[in-house]
Formats: C-alpha cells, structure tokens, sequence
C-alpha cells in the first residue's frame, strides 16, 4: 500500500462489497462496490482532464452521493480535493479559485454560466457539473469509462485535501491537509468512538467541511459501516430516521434544534449508542437537557479545520459538560502563558497542538504558517482554555476575533472589509452575540458619513448579500456616531459584544 488515503479507505471496505455503504432519506441504497466503481470511473475521467498528482480539485455541489464519490475520484487520481461551502458567492469563490489554482472545477449545473468567468481567469481547465440526482456534465462523461483504476500511489506526507479557513486578517487561507493528516486521525476515531460494520450513522451535516467529510464519513468507510444520508438537516427526518441509527454526528444548534422536537425521547434513541458534537461549544445545559430527555450524554469533542480533532471526551467513562475531554491519542495539548510557558494545570491560556493531525501548512502562506507554529512543533489553535488534573481540557474563549455561528466560522475583519467598502459608511465593527438557534449570530456596527445620502440597513445588508455567503450575513445592523475605543485607540470589541448582548433574543 501507498500512502494514498484511499487505499486505506478501500482496504477497510467490507469485504462483502455488496453491503450498503449508504442509504438516502428517499430509500436509495448505495454498495460499497458501487462506491468504488463510480470513484474509479470519475477518477478516469479526472484523468483524461488532465490532473496529475498534487492537482487540486475545487468543488462547489449540492450533498449527493455522487459528490463522496468525487472526493474519492480525487484521492485515487492522486489529486488534493478542495471543498467549497455551497453559500459561497461568485466573489468568494473567485478568491479560493484565484489562489488555489485547480486543474478542474466542479460546480451545480445552474451555477455553471456563473461561475465560467472566474475559472476561465483562475486559469482552470475544466469546468464540469454535477446535480444531486446524478446529473451533470461529470457523470455523464464517466458514463462507460473503465472503472479499474489503480489507486495513484502518493506518498503519505502528499497533499489529500486543502480547506479554506478564514483568517483574523480577512484573507482566507488554504489548510493543506496530508494524506497521513487525514488517515491517523480517522483511525484513531474509529478505534475511540468503538465503530464497527454495525453501526448506522446518522449523515446530517454539510460535506464541505472537516465535521462531515472526515470526522463522520472517515468513519463509517473506514468500519464499514452504513451512513443514513441525509441531504440537509431536518428534525423531523432526523426524529423518523433515529430508530434506525445507532450514531449521529452534530453542531450544537443540531441537538437543540432536536431538544424542541415534541418527539425527542428515549424510545426513539433505542438503537443509539453515541450521539457526538463539535464545532462550536455545546452548553452544558443542553448536555444535562438532552441526557434527561434521552438517557444519552453526548460525547463533546474539539476540533479544528488545521487540526482535525483534537480532544474527546471518552467513550467509556465520565463524559463532562462544558469540556471537550482529554487529548485523543498520539495528540499533545498543553496550555501556555503569554510569554509561551507551559502553564500549571488548570490555568487559563492559549491551547496548543502537537501530533500526526497537524495540518502541513497554509497553501503558498509560509510566513503565515510559521506565525502560527512553535520551534517545537506545536500549532497555536487560538482557542483558550485550561486543562485539569486529569487532563479534561475545557474551552473557555478564544484569543482570535472569531465568531461562530450555527458551527460555521465567521472572521468580523472579512465582514467589516465589505461593509466599508460601501459609500457612506465610515467604518464598523462586527461582533458576535447570543443567539438562541446558532448559539452566536453575527451583528454589524456601523459608523455613516453625515449626508443624505447614508446608508440605511437594507441598503448596507443589500450590498453585503452580493459579496458574502448568506450564514456571514449580519442579524442585525447597528448604527452609532462611533466606535468605542481604549485610550489606545483600539476599538473595544469586548465592550460592544456588552452592550448588544441582548440584541437577538
Ligand atoms: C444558515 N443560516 C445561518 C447559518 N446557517 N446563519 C447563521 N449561521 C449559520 N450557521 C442562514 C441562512 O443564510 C439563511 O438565511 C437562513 O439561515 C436559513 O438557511 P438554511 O439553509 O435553511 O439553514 P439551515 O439549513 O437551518 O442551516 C442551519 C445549520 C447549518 C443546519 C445549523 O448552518 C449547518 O449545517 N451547520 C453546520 C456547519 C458545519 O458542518 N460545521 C462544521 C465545520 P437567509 O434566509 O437570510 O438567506 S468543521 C469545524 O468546525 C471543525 C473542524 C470541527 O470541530 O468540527
Ligand atoms: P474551524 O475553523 O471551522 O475548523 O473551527 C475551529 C474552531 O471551532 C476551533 O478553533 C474552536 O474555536 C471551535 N470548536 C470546535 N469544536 C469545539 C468545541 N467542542 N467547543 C468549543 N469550540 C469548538
């Protein structure tokens, strides 16, 4: 075996391939040999386009089987998959193409006119659809190609994914993502979490991201286990389908969402044996609500795009509210100081990372990179948090200008970028509030011009429509006659964040 991701997939394939790999909401059963023979007619196709290893491939699709199946085309075609959230607009898309320079773009088939431009300029070679009823330019070119493949042998340190995150300064950067990233961290999950071919996981979540391509779909393969599938999140399907599952991976606005579903109880979770939440912090009322409704403690970990996961709280044992556990194994956390000491147990400080997890690096940024690694290896998460006497790590805030809304990341400096760009603003500042549904919720603060001509809210909202995805979008607009500032002149984030608390609910 090479150090191909997907060799490793496949090995742990069952070796009945005629298994269920996965199963939509609308009764579509997929084998895992189907899995495999479409990969190895995309990953031709992807040939034929061109790519060769190291090759990237930007994908912007609507959640379908067929989208997995490109992801692993990818992978065997010794290319880097690069996911696009389906919300980004045609300037953010624009950007990642522009920087990220791949052979082929795959896109929704009414996005296709839209999106022909920005790759033409980004230099792309091929621009191909793909539906999510199997339809699409990609499908149909791979109609009838020879699906046996061999895998492109990689090494293990060889790129397998690059994930945009955005950065404090507005710029988006690419996490390059190793094939040995990848793999080590599955399996650890795999072994962690106790998955085996029994296991029937509930898909809820986007594949665009880290949380439902790796962490929940890694898994299933890689147990060759059955995924119930569903192509966006819906309570009430979620509530049908529970009695069938055995797992579900979820944000926390997932499990609350569910909390306000008359049907939530513990006769429909009587198969479940692991309900599991990341991205964003689940409160330990909701852990204590969902456990009483349920009988099931959810098993809270942590995790980043750079990092894949981090910590979890274990398996067996004690599963605590408000923590994301102890390091998983191969996994070195630690809590340092200000001036980079390693802190004593339970101080509050910047937590940081070491292990196989660890990204490579951010695409063609190597000062970026370095900024945010130590000499020794460890990467700087900008999360802060405290570690106990039993190495339970609990996140209590984050030291970078970051809110997190419904699980999705938004950097205030990219919102606050476009809002000034706007005629009549003079300046603003975008924090993140409570939000009962997305736990936070992005609101604009926004300084005019004095003039007629001042935007109002819709105004300031139409225009950042055409430039953001809509989850960036503000709740909420405030205008002032300025901004708070320290005797520095640093606007004072912390103190807005105050006052608009109450804002939302
Ligand atoms: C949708 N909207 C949002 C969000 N999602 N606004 C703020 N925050 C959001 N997260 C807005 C839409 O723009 C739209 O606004 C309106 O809400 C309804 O949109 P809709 O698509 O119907 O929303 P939804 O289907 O209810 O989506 C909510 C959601 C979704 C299910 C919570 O955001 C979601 O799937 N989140 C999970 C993201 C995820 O996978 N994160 C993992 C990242 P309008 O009507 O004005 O247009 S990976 C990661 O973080 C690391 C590695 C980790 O640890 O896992
Ligand atoms: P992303 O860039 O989408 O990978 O988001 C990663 C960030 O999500 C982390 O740096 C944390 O701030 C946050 N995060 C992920 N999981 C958790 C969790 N269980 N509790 C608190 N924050 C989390």
């Amino acid at each position: 075996m090479s150090g191909n991701l997907y060799e490793l997939l496949v090995s742990r394939f069952p070796a009945d391939r005629s298994r269920t790999a996965i199963e939509t909401a609308a009764g579509r059963l997929v084998s895992y040999e189907e899995l495999e023979t479409t990969a190895g007619r995309y990953a031709r196709l992807l040939q034929a386009c061109g790519v060769q290893a190291g090759d990237r491939i930007a994908v912007q699709t609507e959640k379908s089987i067929e989208a997995l199946c490109l992801y692993l085309a990818t992978l065997r075609a010794g290319g880097a998959f690069l996911p696009l959230n389906t919300a980004y607009t045609k300037a953010e898309i624009a950007y990642f193409l522009g920087d990220a320079r791949p052979r082929v773009m795959v896109c929704q088939p009414d996005n296709r006119d839209t999106l022909a431009l920005a790759a033409a300029e980004a230099g792309v070679a091929e621009l191909l659809t793909l539906g999510t009823e199997g339809d699409g330019t990609l499908p149909k070119q791979a109609s009838g190609l020879d699906a046996a493949l061999p895998p492109v042998p990689t090494a293990s340190e060889d790129l397998a994914a690059i994930l945009y995150t955005s950065g404090t300064t507005g710029r988006s950067k690419g996490a390059m993502l190793t094939h040995a990233n990848l793999a080590s961290n599955a399996l650890t999950l795999v072994d962690s979490w106790g998955f085996s071919d029994a296991d029937v996981l509930l898909h809820v979540l986007p594949v665009y991201h880290v949380h439902g391509l790796f962490v929940a779909t890694h898994c299933a393969w890689l147990s060759g286990a059955r995924m119930l599938f569903l192509p966006r999140y819906d309570p009430d399907t979620v509530i049908d389908l529970l009695p069938r599952a055995t797992t579900m991976m979820g944000v926390p606005t997932h499990y609350t969402r569910l909390l306000t579903h008359p049907g939530l109880d513990r006769e429909r979770c009587r198969s479940m044996r692991l309900f599991i939440s990341g991205s964003a912090p689940l409160l330990a009322e909701t852990h204590r609500e969902f456990e009483a409704r349920t009988g099931h403690a959810i098993l809270e970990r942590y995790g980043m795009t750079e990092t894949s996961m981090n910590t979890s709280n274990p398996l067996v044992g004690d599963r605590i509210p408000g923590t994301v556990g102890p390091p998983l194994p191969g996994v070195e956390v630690r809590a340092v100081g200000d001036d980079g000491a390693i802190l004593p147990t339970g101080d509050v400080g910047m937590l940081e990372v070491r292990g196989p997890n660890v990204f490579k690096g951010y695409w063609q940024m190597p000062d970026k990179t370095a900024a945010e690694f130590r000499a020794d290896g460890f990467f700087i998460t900008g999360d802060l948090g405290r570690i106990d006497e039993r190495g339970y790590v609990t996140i209590v805030g984050r030291g970078k200008d970051l809110i997190i809304s419904g699980g999705l990341n938004v950097y205030p400096k990219e919102v606050e970028g476009v809002v000034d760009q706007l005629d009549g603003v003079v300046e603003s500042a975008v924090i993140g509030v409570p939000h009962e549904d997305f736990g936070e919720a992005v609101v604009a603060v926004v300084v005019r011009s004095p003039g007629r001509d001042t935007p109002d809210e819709a105004t300031v909202l139409r225009w950042l429509r055409t430039q953001l995805a809509s989850f960036k979008m503000p709740k909420h607009v405030v205008f002032v006659e300025e901004l708070p500032r320290n005797t520095m002149g640093k606007v004072q984030k912390a103190a807005m964040r105050e006052t608009y608390r109450d804002i939302l609910n």
